[in-house]
């Protein structure tokens, strides 16, 4: 059988890194769309250096997503790339705007006049349920964003369902619920919490500020998570589908068990700063992947308590060697 090619915008990210190393153990040909930095770093990927093949491109320039096409013609293109911290989208709603729900139409675009035969993953997030209107949340709970992050999700995902039906271009998108790592960010707050447990357990700091701790979210594994999308990609028909661990925790969970891990108590290091609680909250997160199950045989491995745990390790041994 020929070697499929895959592209994935957003590479240099999270699930980018994931989904690279997944691709390649399937003996996919990644390549992997990067901006132009006056610094080029690529932590999450140096370990797939001479792996995979990276171009330059935006998701802001409609042509270099078109001659990118041109170039690799892929048989899947995996659309990660986005703004994707939500308290950055008060700061700035109109560049989340362009990147995070233009940037969709500008490469659906550029796959309809260029390479229509490629099936299309959309990262779409359990944000656009934002106040939910039911629970758990599924393919078809009604969507009620709370930031500008997530009303430009919810326009990503109705221009693909859009296009797939417009255009009849096999377009999915992959509802997905928050998922961590060690590679995950450092602003988002499991992370946030892990690093600083690591630094606080190995005496570089005293104290961590957090926002609202009665948040409630569905945490799943990234790793699991990369391999829903290409699940998705591997069906005879485009569908949506809602990808979580249907349980949900409580930030306060989360911090009380990253703590214990290193055997010290949260409430003699935590204090809330308002500067990190949002103007508007999502207050409860819990999805039903039970349409993931069933249609893509796809289930979570990681649970909460495991993954937090793994992510205060691995943030020890990085602090220890100094790193972050
Ligand atoms: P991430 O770590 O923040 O990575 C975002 C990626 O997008 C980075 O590679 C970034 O490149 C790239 N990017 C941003 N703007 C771009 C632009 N204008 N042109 C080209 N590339 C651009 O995000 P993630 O956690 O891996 O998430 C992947 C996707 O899933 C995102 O779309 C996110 O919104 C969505 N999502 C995430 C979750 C989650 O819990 N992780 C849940 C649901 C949906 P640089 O390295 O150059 O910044
Ligand atoms: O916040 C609360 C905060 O920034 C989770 C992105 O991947 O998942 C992510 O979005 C919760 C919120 O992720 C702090 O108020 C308390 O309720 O880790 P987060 P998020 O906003 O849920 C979705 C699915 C995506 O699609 C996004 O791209 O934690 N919280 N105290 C805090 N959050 C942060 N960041 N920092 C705090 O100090």
């Amino acid at each position: 059988m020929a070697t499929k090619r895959a592209l994935i915008t957003g590479i240099t990210g999270q699930d980018g890194s994931y989904l690279a190393e997944l691709l390649l153990s399937k003996g996919y040909e990644v390549h992997g769309m990067v901006r132009r930095s006056s610094e080029e770093k690529f932590e999450r990927i140096q370990h797939l250096h001479g792996k995979i093949q990276l171009h330059q491109g935006d998701l802001l320039d409609q042509f270099s997503l078109a001659a990118l096409l041109n170039l690799t013609k892929p048989d899947e293109v995996y659309n990660l790339a986005a703004q994707s911290f939500v308290p950055t989208s008060w700061n700035q709603p109109v560049l989340t705007g362009e990147f995070t729900a233009l940037g969709v139409t500008k490469m659906l675009e550029a796959i309809r006049h260029t390479r229509p035969e490629a099936r299309f993953y959309q990262a779409s997030s359990s944000e656009m349920f934002g106040k939910v209107l039911e629970v758990p949340q599924t393919e078809d709970t009604p969507f009620y964003p709370r930031s500008p992050y997530g009303v430009a999700k919810a326009y990503g995902h109705h221009i693909t369902v859009n296009y797939r039906e417009s255009f009849n271009l096999f377009a999915v998108s992959g509802i997905l619920f928050n998922h961590e790592s060690p590679r995950r960010g450092l602003e988002f707050v499991t992370r946030k919490v892990t690093y600083n447990v690591a630094r606080i357990k190995l005496g570089l700091q005293e104290k961590l500020p957090m926002g609202n701790l009665d948040a409630k979210r569905d945490w799943g594994f990234a790793g699991d998570y990369v391999d829903a999308m290409w699940r998705m990609l591997q069906q005879p028909q485009a569908e949506d589908y809602v990808v979580a661990t249907n349980e949900t925790h409580t930030v306060r969970e989360l911090v009380e068990i990253a703590f214990a891990r290193v055997g010290l108590d949260w409430e003699k290091h935590v204090f809330i700063d308002p500067a990190f609680v949002r103007p508007a909250e999502v207050d409860l997160l819990i999805g039903d992947p039970a349409k993931a199950k069933t249609k893509l045989g796809w289930e979570p491995k990681v649970r909460f308590k495991e993954l937090v745990e793994m992510m205060v390790d691995a943030d020890l041994e990085r602090v220890k060697a100094g790193q972050r």
